[in-house]
C-alpha cells in the first residue's frame, strides 16, 4: 500500500505512535509518507528531506525501505492573525497523494489532521480513504471544547474507519460526542527489543547509586499528568528507603513541579532532565514509574516502562488499567490518592522481582507490534474494500 500518515510532529504519545506505525508499515514493504509541521520526534532526522521542486515525482524517489517525510509548507499573510497550519497540510497532503499515488491517509489525532485529510479526499475526487486514529485529548480536551466539537464530530463520522487507542476511548468518544461511529479499538503497541531491561550495572549507576531505588516519570508536564503528585508520593518513598527521582520531559508545569520539590526539602534527590528521545535507555535501569495523570486515554510511557521490566504506579484514569494490571504489573488508584500511590510504591518495590516479570511479560504478549501491526492492517483493508 501506499500510505500518506499525518501527525504532530512533538514528543507526545500521538506523533510516536505514529511515527513507530509508519516504520513497522515501511518494515513490511509498505510506501509510506509523513507529512508533519516538522521532522517528528522519533523519526531519524537522517531520513531524506523533501525538497521544494517543481515536481517531486520526476526529481526525487523513495529510497525502499524509508519513511519519506513531507514538510508542510506553510506561509502567512498579514491578513491572517496565525497561520493557517490546517490548510497548508491539507495543500501539502494532496501533492503527495498525486505524486505518490497515495492509497489511504492515516490521521493521527481527530482535528485538524482528520478534518485535513477529508478536505484532501475531497479535493482528489475521493480516490482515497481516510482512517483516523484517536489518541485520546482530541476527544476528551480539545474535542469537548465548544468551538471544536461540531468539526470533531465530523471528523470522526466522516473518516472511512475510526481506530481509538484504548477500549475506554472508544467507549467514551461517541458518549460524549454524541457521534454514530463505529470506532475498533487498536492498542498503542512497544518495540520490546528497544525497550527491555538494562542489567549492565555500571550504567544504571549513572543515575543513581546501588543503594537507592531509581524512580522516573516521563510526560509533558501538564496539568493532567499531576507532576506535583508525582512529587509527593516520591516524598513519601524517601520516608522508607534511598531513592533518587528522575523527571523527564518538559511543559508549563515543570518550574512549579521543581518548586514543590525545592519547598518540600527533597530537590537533591530529583533530577529534571528535560527532553530526551531515548527514554528506554533510563527506564531499563529505573525500578518504578510514577504516572498520576487525571486523563490518560492509553499511558504510552506505561507501556514503555513495562517492556523495560519497570512496574507502574498510576492513577486509573481513562485507560490505564488495560495497561497497568492492578496488584500484577503495577497499581492503579483514583486519581489524587497520593496516600495509596505511595503506599503502593513501596510495596511495589518490595515486590519488585516478580513484578518486574509480570510487566514484561504483559508488554511483550500483549502489545508486541505482531500482536497489534495487523490490527491496522486489517482496518486499511477493510477500508479499502
Ligand atoms: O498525553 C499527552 O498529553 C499527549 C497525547 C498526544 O496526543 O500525543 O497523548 C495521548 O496519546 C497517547 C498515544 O496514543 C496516549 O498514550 C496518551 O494516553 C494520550 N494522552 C491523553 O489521553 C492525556
Amino acid at each position: 500500500m501506499n500510505i500518506a500518515v499525518l501527525c504532530h510532529p512533538s514528543a507526545g504519545g500521538s506523533g510516536v505512535v505514529a511515527t513507530e506505525l509508519a516504520l513497522a508499515l515501511v518494515g513490511l514493504g509498505h510506501r509510506v509518507h509523513m507529512i508533519a509541521t516538522q521532522i517528528p520526534f522519533r523519526l531519524n532526522a537522517m531520513r531524506l528531506p523533501d525538497l521544494e521542486l517543481p515536481s517531486l515525482e520526476n526529481n526525487f524517489a523513495p529510497l525502499e525501505g524509508e519513511v519519506m517525510f513531507h514538510e508542510i509548507q506553510n506561509a502567512n499573510y498579514p491578513l491572517f492573525d496565525q497561520p493557517l497550519t490546517s490548510l497548508a497540510a491539507v495543500n501539502t497532503l494532496v501533492s503527495v497523494i498525486e505524486e505518490h499515488n497515495i492509497d489511504l491517509v492515516h490521521a493521527h489525532y481527530a482535528i485538524p489532521h482528520a478534518t485535513s485529510a477529508l478536505l484532501a479526499r475531497d479535493m482528489v475526487g475521493g480516490q482515497v480513504k481516510v482512517v483516523t486514529t484517536l489518541h485520546g485529548t482530541d476527544v476528551t480536551l480539545v474535542g469537548l471544547e465548544p468551538s471544536f466539537l461540531r468539526t470533531t464530530r465530523y471528523a470522526i463520522e466522516a473518516s472511512d474507519a475510526v481506530t481509538a487507542v484504548s477500549t475506554y476511548l472508544a467507549d467514551h468518544t461517541n458518549t460524549v460526542m454524541g457521534a454514530k461511529k463505529q470506532i475498533d479499538v487498536v492498542y498503542n503497541w512497544v518495540d520490546t527489543e528497544r525497550f527491555q531491561p538494562i542489567s549492565d550495572n555500571t550504567y544504571r549507576r549513572r543515575f543513581a547509586r546501588d543503594d537507592e531505588s531509581l524512580i522516573v516519570h516521563a510526560s509533558n508536564f501538564r496539568e493532567i499528568k499531576r507532576p506535583k503528585d508525582v512529587i509527593r508520593v516520591f516524598a513519601n518513598i524517601l520516608k522508607h528507603q534511598k531513592a533518587r527521582l528522575i523527571m523527564i520531559g518538559d511543559g508549563p508545569e515543570r518550574l512549579p513541579t521543581l518548586e514543590l520539590a525545592k519547598s518540600m526539602g527533597i530537590a537533591k534527590n530529583v533530577h529534571f532532565i528535560g527532553s530526551f528521545p531515548n527514554v528506554e535507555m533510563i527506564f531499563g535501569v529505573a525500578d518504578l514509574l510514577l504516572l498520576p495523570s487525571s486523563k490518560e486515554s492509553f499511558g504510552l510511557v506505561a507501556l514503555e516502562a513495562m517492556a523495560c521490566g519497570v512496574p507502574v504506579i498510576s492513577s486509573n484514569a481513562g485507560g490505564l488499567p488495560e495497561v497497568v494490571l492492578h496488584g500484577q504489573t503495577g497499581f492503579a488508584l483514583p486519581i489524587g490518592d497520593v496516600a495509596g500511590m505511595s503506599e503502593a510504591a513501596v510495596q511495589a518495590l518490595e515486590q519488585l522481582p516478580q513484578m518486574r516479570v509480570a510487566a514484561r511479560e504483559r508488554a511483550v504478549k500483549e502489545f508486541h507490534p505482531n500482536v497489534i501491526l495487523p490490527r491496522y492492517i486489517e482496518v486499511y483493508e477493510q477500508s479499502l474494500q
